[in-house]
């Protein structure tokens, strides 16, 4: 397709970088880590990831793609980190985790940019996880000190079931939980996240709120208890100069 061969020209002329949005200390609002996110500008204009990276998963592409969204957050990364402490967060396809040298490129790639193995935390959908759970490399990533997120959280269908066996460090809560907080908060809303944190609180997990975008949202989740959190409340998806930027401002 159009897009698939556009994408084959991108990884060569280098038109995918990445954004990065602020995950934050929900008790402080200041920002602990970032998600890298993909972005591509094709003839001067950006197409969204939930165009180009389902067309990159079918076409195989995300393997090469993937390799090179990790090369260059972990690169830009490896700079916060020295200077703020910031942890980097990038999202993993199925295809990456189904090839037995993904870790060995992982390693590669922090090796060449002095980004920390602590420092990295890699994103997997729920689906995505049960599916993989044969494989050996999210058991070597992790005992190599890489922290695995289970991203999208409650929006999968196994989820309960399968949490306790699923090798993971981190619980992103799925935006859709967020977003029905309104203002003032339903207490069936309330009670649905509280059961989430507390849920993830007793599998030792740390959670992170996904899609705070208003400052009720924020209060509510701080005073819940949630650790962490992400929405455009506390910061867009921007370009490394922005959040560079940002960072020197704030931390
Ligand atoms: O960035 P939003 O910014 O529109 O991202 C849309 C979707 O694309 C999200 O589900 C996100 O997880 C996915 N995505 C963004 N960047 C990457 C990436 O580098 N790799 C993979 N596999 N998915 C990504
Ligand atoms: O070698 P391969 O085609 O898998 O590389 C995928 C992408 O990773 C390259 O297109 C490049 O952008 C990026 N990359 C650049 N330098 C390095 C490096 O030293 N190590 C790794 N692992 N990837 C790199
Ligand atoms: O699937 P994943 O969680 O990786 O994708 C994150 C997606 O959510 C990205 O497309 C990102 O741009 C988007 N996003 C981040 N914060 C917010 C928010 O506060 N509201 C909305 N609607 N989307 C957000
Ligand atoms: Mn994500
Ligand atoms: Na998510």
């Amino acid at each position: 397709t159009r897009i698939a061969a556009g994408l084959r020209q991108a990884l060569a002329d280098g038109t995918l970088f990445m954004h990065y949005q602020p995950v934050v200390d929900a008790a402080t609002g200041r920002a602990t880590g970032v998600e890298a996110l993909m972005r591509w500008r094709r003839d001067g204009e950006l197409v969204p990831p939930g165009v180009f990276i389902p067309v990159a998963e079918q076409t195989g592409l995300i393997g090469a793609i993937g390799t090179r969204a990790l090369w260059l957050a972990c690169g830009q990364a490896a700079a916060w980190h020295r200077e703020h402490g910031i942890y980097l967060t990038v999202n993993v396809s199925t295809h990456q985790l189904r090839d037995p040298g993904f870790t060995a490129t992982v390693l590669e790639i922090l090796a060449d940019t002095g980004l920390p193995a602590a420092a990295l935390v890699l994103e997997i959908t729920e689906s995505v996880l049960i599916d993989a759970a044969d494989t050996p490399v999210l058991g070597e990533l992790r005992a190599n000190g890489i922290r695995i997120a289970i991203d999208d959280f409650g929006t999968g269908y196994s989820s309960l079931a399968y949490l306790h066996a699923l090798p993971v460090d981190i619980l992103k809560i799925d935006q859709s939980f967020i977003r029905r907080h309104q203002d003032p908060p339903r207490p069936q809303d309330v009670s649905l996240t509280r059961a989430i944190l507390e849920l993830a609180r007793s599998q030792d997990l740390l959670a992170v709120a996904e899609g705070v975008e208003t400052p009720g949202q924020a209060e509510l989740l701080r005073d819940l208890g949630c650790p962490l959190a992400q929405g455009y409340h506390f910061g867009r998806p921007a370009d490394a100069d922005t959040i560079d930027t940002l960072m020197r401002e704030h931390t």
